[in-house]
């Protein structure tokens, strides 16, 4: 049986390996994020592949994301994958040198545009007694360090979110996995470090950091686990690291 899958975030990293691989086998897609050009380069090339529906809104902005949403119809509707990928951090500053715009973002980002998505299709899921959600979180979100306190407080936002859905969706046969990635080379240092490529660079400078494509095979698997089975967290380290701030460098 065919499934659908709706991934935020899906213009670049672990987003956009999501959708490939799931596109190689054979899961249509709703692709959704806010660069347009980006989605389209990515629909025109899975859609010889599987059917591919393009989304494009800010998941910051909840009027934006119920109505883009809402403009799904007939199946488009039976999404059984719901992967909650976008998001960032903004800023690695101490909390008194921290701005404020920063904050926001990630909380606008990382826990209220989760929300807002999941608001939506979770409903459908339900009706349908069948569904699974993956969050995608941090080690961030289980250990708090110095200059991320606000970037780690969203991530343990979805942690908890990840939590309360799986203790409320039970019920209805929906599974919810929380994976929590530590070093993954993708935009995330770039956008952290607000374009600074060699500050980004230098984050995964001497050891071998995860790639995107790592990540989107564990989603895959959990995706993929009998119906029985709920992987209901999951945390991704390269092999060069132990903790959030403890990376062996060579
Ligand atoms: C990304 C991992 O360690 O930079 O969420 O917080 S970390």
């Amino acid at each position: 049986m065919k499934r659908i899958a709706l991934i935020t975030g899906a213009t670049s990293g672990i987003g956009e390996a999501t959708a490939k691989l799931f596109a190689k086998n054979d899961i249509d897609l709703i692709i959704c994020g806010r660069r347009k050009e980006k989605l389209a380069t990515l629909e025109n090339e899975l859609s010889s592949l599987v059917s591919v529906r393009t989304l494009v809104f800010d998941v910051g902005d909840k009027d934006a994301v119920t109505k883009s949403l809402q403009s799904l119809n007939g199946i488009w509707r039976d999404i059984d994958i719901l992967v909650n990928n976008a998001g960032g951090a903004h800023g690695l500053e101490l909390f008194v040198d921290g701005d404020v715009n920063d904050w926001e973002r990630m909380i606008d980002y990382n826990v209220k545009g989760l929300l807002y998505v999941s608001k939506t299709i979770v409903p459908w899921m339900i009706e349908r007694k069948k569904g699974q959600i993956i969050n995608i979180s941090s080690i961030a979100g289980k250990q708090t360090y110095a200059k991320g306190m606000v970037y780690c407080a969203s991530k343990s936002g979805v942690e908890a979110i990840s939590k309360g859905m799986r203790l409320e969706l039970v019920p209805y046969g929906i599974r919810v996995c929380n994976i929590a990635p530590g070093a993954v080379e993708t935009e995330f240092s770039v956008v952290r470090f607000k374009g600074d490529k060699n500050k980004a660079k230098s984050v995964y400078k001497n050891f071998k950091p995860l790639i995107a494509e790592d990540i989107a095979d564990s989603i895959f698997y959990c995706v993929n686990v009998p119906s029985h089975v709920q992987i209901a967290d999951m945390t991704i380290f390269p092999s060069a690291q132990s903790d959030a701030t403890t990376i062996h460098r060579e």
